[in-house]
């Protein structure tokens, strides 16, 4: 695999086809291997549909996005989708077993690995107690395991795959605040060379974010530590008595 995935957003514009304002303006980060980058705004701010630009669910409307110094466009499909777990907002698995659903990117994935996977992702207890643990069966969309489940199945799901850039969309508020708490501080290990992206609703998920990007209307209104953030932002200071 190509680059330690940097994640580089240039004046990046966007507005969906046939909408007439951009759901972003003018957005400008980095996101470096070792640290994580929080995202934190209202709903309908546009977190979701920035973090979809990364693995091209869309392409940006004006500006550039670029991993590891490359443009995106260059990297090729396969390239992108080997080297970004993104866990989506609401998390999907497929008809299979627990196993399947785990490979999923992950196809040499050993059993250890899955299971180590799981250990991270605080799913471990749960599929220990399942009959046929790994080859339990999941129906399709995951409607035999709990909304919390299938969120960590999922996270599991994406560092099995041991990507160098990490997305999560809100992965972690259905988790109460102990397993995310837990979860965090587990993920701090397998993460350590990757970039981590995470959009929160919460702001004691990410009071530890290396840089956090308060998202406002499609645009970074403020950018700064959870520290520098509260003295600095108004948006912010908002965010955390909410
Ligand atoms: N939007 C759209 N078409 C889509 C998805 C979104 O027109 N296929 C619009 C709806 C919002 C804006 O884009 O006005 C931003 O949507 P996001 O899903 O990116 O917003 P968030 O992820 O920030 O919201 P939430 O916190 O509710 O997940
Ligand atoms: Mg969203």
């Amino acid at each position: 695999l190509p680059t330690p995935g940097t994640v580089e957003f240039k004046n990046v514009t966007f507005g969906y086809p046939g909408a007439e304002a951009p759901v972003l303006s003018d957005i400008s980060f980095t996101a470096k291997p070792g640290q994580t980058t929080a995202i934190i705004g209202s709903t309908g701010a546009g977190k979701t549909t920035l973090l979809n630009l990364i693995p091209r669910l869309y392409d940006a409307t004006e500006g550039e996005i670029l991993i590891g110094g490359v443009p995106l466009k260059d990297l090729g499909r396969d390239t992108i989708s080997r080297n970004i777990s993104a866990v989506p907002q609401r998390p999907y698995l497929f008809s299979g077993t627990i196993a399947s659903n785990l490979r999923f990117g992950a196809q040499e994935a050993t059993e250890e690995e899955l299971w180590e996977a799981l250990r991270v992702a605080q799913a471990e207890g749960f599929v220990a107690e399942r009959e046929g643990q790994l080859d339990s069966k999941i129906s399709q969309g995951g409607t035999n395991v709990s909304g919390g489940q299938r969120q960590r199945l999922c996270i599991a799901r994406a560092l099995a795959a041991k990507p160098n850039t990490y997305l999560f969309d809100d992965s972690f508020s259905a988790l109460d605040v102990n397993t995310d708490a837990k979860l965090r501080a587990a993920l701090a290990e397998p993460t350590k060379d990757a970039a981590v992206i995470i959009v929160a609703q919460r702001v004691s998920t990410i009071t530890g974010a290396d840089q956090i990007l308060v998202l406002d209307h499609g645009e970074i209104v403020a950018r700064g530590t959870h520290e520098q953030l509260l003295e600095t932002s108004e948006t912010y200071q908002e965010i955390v008595a909410s």
